[in-house]
């Protein structure tokens, strides 16, 4: 690993009140008993106040793909700072937002070729979902407005996120969502794929619900599938095999437009640039975020197919095509980050290193785990897996979030949700670093 630019502070004292922030998706009272505050990071490490090191197996919340404060990524944010702050992005342009939009478009295959920008994950989602409506009314479709999500699905917060997502929590307390929303069913099935490496063999015809609900709401009312190629939020859930291929061969038979949203599974989690090219599946409209920046600054983009964006370049020359963005869209310093982190991840091969030995390594390594305490499925992808605990009866999530704490205590980061563990570790890790951190969820498994 290359040096440090900034030098690393040892520990720093937990502020007096904190009590104002307001955390996001976090047990506040609980955290603010005992808080878990992080003061620096560099490559496969965070420091924590306390002057801990802690190996980093989320890659913060998967998206620091080639580790932290890489120095390429660094110096392009202060240089940009330094100068031009922001632009605006209405009816105005700055270079660099021009060269992202066809640097990305190159790396991401077939006519994926034009880049809307915006700031997260969330707003990808929203953004495609406007589209993939506009773009049938702009033809003429405009009765498709139904869009498709999937139980277990995570599209971020908005409201657009939500109402196709499939995550309860995540919907229940916000009213009635976007009307005209239906869901596939889910892919999980413990009882067939326990402890599969890679793809499960068992469940793609569960894609064929799609054609349930095209015959409910008629082909004619439906605008856009969205799914992740695996589902990350709920834990890890892997795609059947074939069950993408099915989904696409349905949405084309049907004119709809299928909606990848690859925010975790974009840059290199899988070892090809994007789940488009590691499936060999072509969606019509792709959301990404997190590693497109390595989460060094806000950014996220959304590709459309070429077919697309054209059927919005119709109109008279002078008119707004699309009435939509935000005021940091392609932001300057986002831009910049962006640049550098696609230099860094070409330059040192991350985009396929977990298609290589590494992955290879690591889905052994996660698999080590079988007939380990209360352990009831493995499951890997690239350089992404996840580990199913037995909950606790009555108590559901305890179990893992147990781990989560014991691990942090240990010097280890990962993310639980439900009673599921999920590591994504930044895909630069390294064999002794998978050693450690699959011996230290080993060691805490025994005790929890
Ligand atoms: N789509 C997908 C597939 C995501 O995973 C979003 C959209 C929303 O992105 P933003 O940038 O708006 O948060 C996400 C985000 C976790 C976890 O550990 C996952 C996400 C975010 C935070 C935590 O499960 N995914």
């Amino acid at each position: 690993m290359d040096d440090a630019i900034v030098p690393a502070q040892t520990t720093e004292p937990v502020p007096n009140n904190l009590e104002p922030f307001w955390m996001p998706f976090t047990a506040n009272r609980q955290f603010k008993k005992n808080p878990r505050l992080l003061i620096g990071a560099k490559g496969m490490y965070y420091t924590s106040h306390d002057g801990r090191q802690i190996l980093d197996g989320a890659a913060g919340l998967w998206c620091v793909n080639a580790g932290h404060n890489r120095p390429k990524i660094v110096q392009a944010i202060q240089e940009q700072a330094a100068k031009m702050d922001y632009s605006p992005g209405f009816q105005m342009g700055h270079p660099r937002a021009f060269d992202l939009a066809a640097r990305l478009a190159s790396l991401m295959p077939g006519d994926l070729d034009h880049v809307f920008f915006t700031n997260s994950g969330s707003e990808s989602v929203d953004t495609a979902l406007k589209i993939a409506l506009a773009y049938h009314r702009v033809r003429g479709e405009g009765s498709r407005t139904r869009l498709i999500g999937r139980e277990k699905g995570y599209h971020g917060v908005g409201f657009g996120g939500i109402s196709v997502g499939g995550i309860v929590n995540n919907r229940k307390h916000f009213g009635t969502l976007l009307a005209g929303v239906d869901h596939l069913p889910h892919t999980h099935n413990l009882e067939r794929n326990a402890f599969t490496r890679g793809l499960p063999e068992w469940g793609a015809h569960l894609a064929d619900d799609l054609e349930r609900i095209v015959q409910l709401h008629d082909a004619s009312t439906i605008a856009a599938v969205i799914v992740e190629p695996f589902q990350g939020s709920a834990g890890v859930i892997l795609p059947p095999k074939g069950y993408l291929e099915r989904l696409r061969a349905i949405c084309d038979k049907y004119g709809i437009l299928l909606i990848f949203d690859e925010v975790i599974t974009g840059f290199g989690r899988l070892g090809k640039p994007f789940a488009v090219d590691y499936f060999g599946v072509q969606p019509d409209l792709v959301t990404t975020a997190k590693g497109l920046t390595n989460g060094a600054v806000p950014m996220g983009a959304v590709f459309a197919r070429k077919g697309i964006y054209e059927a919005f370049m119709q109109g008279p020359e002078e008119a707004i095509e699309l009435f939509h963005g935000y005021t940091y869209s392609a932001h300057p310093l986002a831009c910049a980050a962006a640049h550098a982190t696609l230099d860094t991840y070409t330059e040192e091969g991350l985009l396929e290193r977990a298609s290589g030995e590494i992955g290879r390594y690591f889905e052994d390594a996660i698999h080590s785990l079988k007939g380990e305490p209360n352990v009831i499925d493995l499951r890997n992808l690239g350089l992404v897996g996840a580990v199913e605990l037995e909950p606790i009866p009555g108590k559901p999530s305890k179990r893992a979030f147990e781990v989560f704490l014991k691990c942090y205590e240990k010097g280890l980061l990962v993310r639980t949700t439900g009673d599921i563990v999920a590591i994504s570790p930044p895909l630069i890790i390294e064999k002794g670093e998978i050693d450690r951190l699959v011996e230290t969820i080993r060691e805490v498994l025994r005790t929890v």
